[in-house]
């Protein structure tokens, strides 16, 4: 049953040379995002987040519901009870929550329970995934792989947040229902990440890591 109306497909093509080197291009230029924990507290204007969140929200999505809401935060207050929330949930799962071997998984990264970072960037933006619709009658509707097209979703926000020159971390904060509460979001929506954004620290820092190889990450069917 199609019910649409359908329209020609205008999306770019390139010759065979091309596609070569945009994709060569892409990859070195997508190697070189890292996550940063370090932030500058240099403003970011409002229209550029703005614009990163609206290129995260052309993410293709189970039948087209984008179910997802992204809260984009820069008031003080908001953000220094976030942190202050998020540090106490944090402070319980670095000590006692979390296991032996993730506490060794994550030494390398440098990570533990302050979130500084939540006060001093700029933004924060909560990524919200939408479970189901309440209808103009109060009647739930149905979203479909929601938790694949917000992962999607947020995945494009953090090409589009180097795409700017600026920086993200994925914080996942956890248990994440204190959010919920804080910022006063409806029923249907539940935390699903919270990412601060804004320029780096002058001195940012990140941990030296290496990016598995194609042989590791390819399985070829050919
Ligand atoms: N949620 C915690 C712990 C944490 C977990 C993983 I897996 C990471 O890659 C990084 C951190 C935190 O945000 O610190």
């Amino acid at each position: 049953m199609k019910t649409n109306e359908f329209e020609p497909y205008t999306g770019q093509q390139y010759s065979e040379q091309e596609i070569l080197e945009r994709s060569e291009n892409f990859l070195k230029w997508a190697d070189t995002r890292r996550s940063v924990r370090d932030f500058s507290s240099k403003p970011v204007p409002q229209q550029v987040m703005e614009n990163i969140i609206m290129t995260a929200s052309t993410a293709p999505s189970g039948a087209h519901k984008q179910p997802w809401t992204f809260c984009l935060i820069s008031n003080k207050e908001l953000k220094s009870e976030l942190r202050k929330l998020a540090e106490e949930e944090e402070f319980k799962s670095y000590n006692g929550r979390m296991s032996e071997e993730w506490l060794k998984d994550l030494a390398p990264l440098g990570t533990n329970w302050e979130k500084e970072f939540i006060d001093v960037a700029p933004w924060i933006v909560v990524l919200m995934k939408r479970i189901y619709e309440n209808d103009a009658n109060g009647e739930k509707q149905n979203n479909y792989y929601v938790a694949e097209s917000v992962g999607i979703a947020a995945g494009f926000f953090l090409m589009a947040v180097h795409n700017a020159g600026l920086v993200a971390l994925t914080h996942t904060p956890n248990p994440m229902n204190f959010i919920t509460k804080a910022l006063g979001r409806p029923e249907n929506e539940r935390p699903f990440l919270l990412i601060p954004v804004g320029f780096p620290a002058e001195k940012a820092q990140i941990p030296s890591l290496k990016r598995k190889d194609s042989s590791e990450v390819i399985e070829l069917y050919k």
